[in-house]
Formats: C-alpha cells, structure tokens, sequence
C-alpha cells in the first residue's frame, strides 16, 4: 500500500512541468527505502519518466529509452496543439517505410505497431501519460493535423527513438487508476461517473484496431459538434480546450492523468477507420460528461 502512495506521490508530481532530477529523486528515495528492508522482496518501483518538449514541428526528447513501463511528460511549447504517439516498427521496418505507408490512402500496415502517448494539451501546458514499451525501434510522431490538414509529422513531428533493453532491478508496477476507460468500436465505457479532481485513467482497448481518447473542456454553452466543426474549419475562438488523453493504441491497459474540474468535457476519437477511412467520431466516438 505504502508503495502505491509513493507511486501516486510521483505520478503527481509529474503533472507540473517535470524535470528528470524530480523524476531521479523520486527513484532514488524508492531505492532507499528498499534497501531498508531488504529482509522483504524486491519492491516495485514508480515507472521510468522521460520529458518531452513539443513545438511547431519538432520534438526535444531522449532518443534512446530504457524498456519497461514509461510515464510521458510531454510539455507543449506551442503555439499549435501536438501530442506524442509511440509507434514500433516492427519487421525491421524504418522510419522512411513508416513514411511511405502514410503516403499512402490505406491503413497503416500491422508492422506500425500503435502504442500510445500523451494527447493533445494546449500550449503552455503538460500531458502526461504512461505506456508500455518492449525493446525496439519506435517513431515518436505527432499525427494532429490542425490546423489545414497537413498532419505535423510531414512538418517535421517525428524522430526515431531506440527502446533499449530494460534496466536491472524490479519491474515498475503500473500506476493505481481510480477510472478506467474502455474502447471499443466506436464508443467510449467509464467505469464510474468522472467527478472533479485529479484522476489517474486506465484506458484499454478491446477492439480490433487502434483507438484513442482526447479530452476536451469545452468552453460554457459549447457542443463537441462545435468542437469537431472548428476543428475542420477555424473560425473565431476556440469552443474548447484540449486537457491530455491517450494517442492511438492497440491493448493495453494504458494510463494517463488529468485534473478536472466542473464543466462539461468529451471524449473524442480522430482514428481513421480500418474499414472505411472515416474519422472514428463519424462512427458516433464522442462521448459529453458533465462534471458537477
Ligand atoms: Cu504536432
């Protein structure tokens, strides 16, 4: 149990802007407080954080990640929106392949493997989230196309990340979720009805193609259909905010963490579909939960 706490105690922490010595710290006071109980079995320890800084089109980030459960900090530095997601390249593919196979109108081949990362936040603003990572060649991508439709990779958002073998010791336990969130085709299950505060999310995905979930507030008075509208054609301030979420995954469980506070929110799912192409929301993947 007291572990659990310490774990939330870091995931915490890491919802400001988190810096590697917070996260080091964080590690180091585990490890201490192992070694002064060593009668007892190896304890589980908080997932390894990385930060990473995201901007009109680039990524700062580690390019070499020990494998294991990885918690994402991605701090956006604007001005547009971006988000991280983590796609392993399996087969020995490379990232000129990967770019080839966007190129085209089909769906991404079973090679991209989708794992997810920390959604979309709005500029000045930090979303984190944490995934699974095996050893591997991955791309860390941003795949928002706002706006004009010209996703951000082809601008730049994407960088090859090694996925190294994983570090000696216990393996992370994965962060204690007080929600989770199931997807499916096409729509979105909470498992309890979302209240004000911080919140660690679970999200699995039980469907047969990737999924993702980006949270919005929206702004007083403003639909998701607002929303989705201003997203294909901007005009005016925006009706909403983008407050985190998890990219496009297979599986999981995946986590992510999100202070929320009274209003009204949505869930929305931007995946093309494997079938017909269109945008997962166009297959009704929008969910709006008032807060109170
Ligand atoms: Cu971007």
């Amino acid at each position: 149990m007291r572990n659990q706490v310490l774990l939330i105690g870091a995931i915490t922490l890491c919802l400001g802007a988190c810096t590697g010595a917070k996260a080091s710290s964080v590690a180091k006071t585990d490890s201490t407080a192992q070694s002064a109980s060593a009668s007892t079995a190896a304890a589980p320890v908080a997932p390894n954080v990385i930060t990473v800084h995201a901007k009109d089109f680039s990524f700062a980030t580690p390019t070499q990640i020990p494998a294991g459960l990885t918690t994402i900090n991605m701090i956006n530095d604007g001005p547009g929106l971006h988000h991280v997601e983590m796609i392993r390249l399996d087969s020995g593919k490379t990232i000129t392949d990967l770019e080839k196979a966007f190129a085209l109108p089909a769906s991404p081949p079973a090679w991209a493997v989708f794992t997810g990362g920390p959604n979309a936040v709005d500029p000045g603003k930090t979303s984190s989230a944490t995934i699974d990572l095996l050893p591997g060649n991955y791309v860390m991508i941003c795949l928002v196309d706002f706006p004009g439709g010209v996703p951000h990779f082809a601008k730049g958002m994407l960088m090859p990340v090694t996925v190294t073998a994983a570090t000696a010791g216990p393996p992370a336990a994965a962060p204690t979720p007080d929600e989770t969130i199931t997807l499916t085709n096409y729509a979105f299950a909470l498992s309890a009805p979302l209240t004000a505060g911080p919140h660690v999310f679970e999200v699995k995905n039980t469907a047969d193609q990737p999924h993702e979930v980006a949270m919005i507030k929206l702004a007083p008075g403003k639909t998701a259909e607002q929303f989705l509208a201003f997203m294909a054609k901007p005009a005016g301030p925006p009706p909403a905010s983008a407050v985190g979420g998890i990219t496009p995954f297979t599986g999981g469980p995946t986590y992510f963490t999100a202070d929320i506070t009274p209003g009204n929110y949505a869930l929305i799912c931007f995946v093309p579909d494997a079938k017909d192409g269109k945008p997962h929301f166009m297959h009704g993947m929008t969910k709006t939960i008032t807060v109170m």
